[in-house]
């Protein structure tokens, strides 16, 4: 084996751009003068990777021989965001590449766009899975994402001439993909369907399908750690590529239908983010992607053996379920070991135990899946028994304990009688040896409220890990300015793999000199958004006012409503002559957000933001005080682009429901302002950079539960909030009244219906205190040294939000591994 590669910062960009001439000759056969960005993107790709080949192998090969357990992050979801800068970031390859391109002559901002952003995941989650495996990466932790190469990912979005949503299906792979290696000869098989028989006093399950599972390899590289782990995303294939008698009879079509089934399964992206309806191919697409990546662990590191010594799995790795998405990989490695190992019960049960613990990212029950025991039964019949005889064991457990019957009746993993089912959270509590939450409040609520029952019989299971960024991406790669500064403040760039550091600016927000130039980074950053967002969108924005930022997937819970709301507020205000606009600081309000395709009232929300964009946009009236823009199809290169540029940004959930958040954690990094309620990691946030330098509003989580004892759902409490309040009144009314839609007051009777009726999240609640701390926004921006200074102290003091520290944390508290030797 060869030594580990460091980067080779030795590599001239001359010989750099050597290798993409190679690559272009011999790969694309193409000549540089040929070549267009988007051949010289894939090109670059290959070259880089190169680079990196002889550190994946040697971290593969460490990884198996070593003693240092693994972690297997099992994920439905990796939102990766394009690959090349961020692979030539930590492959110590950048400033070789700029210099190629212009050796090539072209430029390094084409060569990058070319890329297609892969959207393997609905949001939050799927965001975290990629920090992670950066973070394990670049810590020099052996790891494992283990995923589904969904060949359509969440879907594209654009909005119609009424400012509907309108979603077209996202082929990613519509170019060639440069990052995947397709490793046709390292497949599984997963079985489906059929029955279980008894065999010679066994249980045997005779499948009645199958499909093939194919790995495709994502090379992940440490920043600077000389280490390269794999994000392994399995492909659906069948086993047949048609039936030839069908075929010989003339029915083309039908002939294919099995393939068609088969490949199905890695299709399409699980569109719903946390509304998971009971569908079929979601348990398919979970079971497949598990049952694959087990039987590839046991491969790879039980080498060749043919009677593997199985007990020292959890020495070899660890599996950590993201969400209840992978849970069925319990009842599998149960089945794996007995039936295809020989284990007995007992002994599996301790293996599977250990090796598996569990992260919970929500606190919306009904995004806790709860799947048909008649779906499983039918899809894995096997499985079913073993969850079975998992809940049996459970309740005596619990009952040994001497916990109440009724309690026990509580917690029951599998739901017996005509509607039996099995609930995914509590078979995952069960299964696995840690359960944590996101952010502590989420942890604190999951422990006290969602899994109380359970918390109380196994307290030492439950911790928190808080959520993290990457630095690498969320600073670096979309702040490169502010990057700079931040290194020049130092002294250092060390701070980029110990976020920590960033402690070392708190005395910089004293000095003038250098506040002025973290507001000139951000002015820059608001130039250039603006620029991007004339290009990419046709969007006229002016730099020069505040940029006011809501971005993340649309959901009744973060209230994108209450923002609007607030926003027509300040519109009708100024109609009316109540409010000089001169008097308001001027403010640019952006949204970006999807919408589950199926989720009626988020989708009313966006097409009135569209609607009071229009409006607003185009009236004299509010001309230079007051705009709002819609970017659509929300993605991470959005994300990039506009983060750096935000001042406020806007975290305004209803208590309680926000397990954590991130994008919180992206925008305090980059020096913006926010205001937000006390719920998810805003709590840690605001406790970090300090009180005086947030903006908090609206209800806590108690006082929002002490509101529904109210009776504030069911007795439609929410229509007082609106009789006694003029300014909300006046907003919903216009609403109503066909402002934002032409005159027809059709249009959003649905979402008005339900604020005054239902309002579940509070929206009206919340409305007065979040109308009354833009008071304090406004006297604040006013004073640019002031807000410069207290984004400063944001930016100092977020450090612990690194997805490197949350990685430390699972290490020290769930996994109990650490980086190769
Ligand atoms: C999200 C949560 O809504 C968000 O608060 C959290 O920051 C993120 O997970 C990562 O932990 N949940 C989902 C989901 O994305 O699909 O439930």
């Amino acid at each position: 084996m060869t030594e580990i590669t460091a980067p080779k910062s030795s590599l001239t960009s001359g010989e750099f751009t050597d290798e993409i001439r190679e690559q272009l000759k011999y790969t694309q056969g193409v000549t540089p003068e040929q070549a267009t960005a988007a051949d010289v993107y894939v090109a670059t790709a290959a070259a880089v990777r190169r680079h990196l080949v002889d550190s994946w192998m040697k971290t593969q090969h460490d990884m198996v021989n070593g003693d240092t357990k693994a972690v297997g992050y099992l994920s439905a979801e990796f939102l990766m965001g394009k690959q090349l800068e961020n692979a030539l970031l930590n492959a110590g390859l950048t400033e070789q590449f700029e210099g190629a391109m212009k050796e090539l002559g072209f430029d390094t901002k084409d060569v990058i766009d070319a890329e297609y952003e892969p959207g393997l995941g609905n949001g939050g989650l799927g965001r975290l899975a990629a920090c992670y495996i950066d973070s394990l990466a670049s810590i020099g932790v052996p790891a494992f994402g283990y995923g589904i190469r969904y060949q359509y990912g969440i879907f594209k979005q654009e909005f119609d001439e009424n400012g509907k949503q309108i979603e077209t299906p996202d082929y990613w792979l519509v170019n060639e993909e440069p990052w995947g290696h397709v490793d046709y000869n390292r497949d599984q098989r997963v079985n489906f369907g059929g029955e279980v028989v008894e065999e010679n006093g066994k249980r045997v399950w005779k499948p009645a399908w199958a499909v093939r599972a194919v790995p495709c390899d994502y090379m992940v590289p440490g920043y600077k750690s000389g280490r390269v782990n794999t994000l392994r995303l399995w492909t659906a294939k069948s086993y047949d590529e048609f039936d030839l008698l069908t075929f010989n009879k003339s029915d083309y079509l039908d002939a294919v239908i099995p393939k068609v089934e088969a490949e199905n399964i890695s299709k399409i992206l699980y569109p719903e983010d946390s509304t998971p309806q009971g569908k079929k191919l979601r348990l398919e697409q979970q079971y497949f992607f598990v049952s694959a990546s087990i039987h590839d662990a046991i491969r790879v590191f039980y080498p060749g053996e043919k009677n593997p010594d199985l007990t020292t799995l959890p020495n070899k790795i660890v599996f950590q379920l993201n969400d209840t998405h992978p849970v069925i990989g319990i009842p599998e490695l149960m089945r794996v070991l007995i039936d295809e190992y020989g284990y007995d019960w007992d002994t599996a049960w301790s293996i599977t135990n250990k090796t598996f613990n569990y992260t919970c990212h929500t606190l919306l029950p009904e995004a806790l899946e709860v799947w048909p025991a008649s779906l499983i039964g039918e899809l894995l019949p096997r499985h079913l028994e073993i969850i079975k005889k998992i809940n049996e064991q459970f309740m005596s457990e619990l009952k040994a304990k001497g916990v109440a019957d009724d309690q026990i009746e509580r917690m029951r993993i599998y739901t017996d009688g005509k509607d039996a089912s099995v609930r995914m959270a509590y078979l995952a509590t069960y299964g696995g040896s840690y359960v944590n939450g996101v952010a502590e409040l989420h942890s604190e609520l999951l422990k006290d409220v969602t899994l109380k029952d359970f918390s109380s019989v196994y307290p030492d299971k439950f911790t928190n890990v808080t959520n993290g960024v990457t630095p690498r991406r969320f600073i670096k790669l979309a702040n490169p300015r502010m990057s700079d500064l931040i290194t020049e403040g130092l002294g250092t760039d060390a701070w980029l793999s110990d976020l920590e550091q960033l402690k070392g600016l708190i005395p910089l927000a004293d000095d003038p000199e250098f506040v002025k130039k973290f507001a000139a980074v951000k002015q820059a950053n608001k130039n250039d958004f603006a620029a991007f967002a004339k290009r990419k969108y046709g969007f006229d924005i002016d730099p020069n006012t505040m940029f006011n930022t809501m971005i993340k997937r649309l959901h009744e819970y973060k209230r994108q409503a209450l923002k609007i709301l607030a926003v027509i507020a300040t519109y009708a205000d100024i109609k009316s002559g109540k409010v000089d606009p001169d008097t308001l600081v001027p403010r640019t309000v952006f949204f970006g957000a999807k919408a589950a395709p199926g989720y009626y009232l988020a989708k009313q929300t966006i097409q009135l933001i569209n609607n009071v964009a229009r409006v607003i946009n185009n009236d004299p009236a509010t001309k230079g005080k007051l705009h709002v823009y819609f970017p659509w199809n929300y993605n991470i290169e959005l994300a990039q682009n506009l983060i750096p540029a935000t001042d406020l940004d806007e975290q305004i959930s209803q208590a309680g429901k926000e397990a954590s958040g991130t994008g919180n954690m992206k925008f305090a990094l980059n020096g913006a302002l926010t205001v937000g309620t006390l719920d998810g990691a805003n709590v840690e946030i605001r406790e970090r950079v300090g009180a005086e330098n947030f903006f908090l509003f609206g209800m806590t989580e108690p006082e929002v539960s002490a509101l529904y004892a109210k009776g504030y759902d069911t007795k439609g409490l929410s229509r007082e909030y609106y009789e006694k309040d003029p300014q909300l009144k006046q907003a919903i009314d216009m609403v109503a009244d066909g402002t934002f839609s032409n005159g027809d007051k059709d249009t959003y009777k649905d979402l008005v219906n339900d604020w005054l009726n239902k309002d579940y999240f509070m929206t009206l609640a919340d409305f007065r205190a979040y109308m009354d701390i833009q008071a304090e926004i406004e006297e604040t921006y006013r004073d640019p040294m002031k807000w410069a200074r207290m984004a400063v102290l944001n930016v100092a003091n977020s450090g612990y939000f690194s997805s490197d520290r949350s990685i430390e944390d699972y290490l020290e508290r769930i996994w109990h591994t650490g980086a190769l030797k």
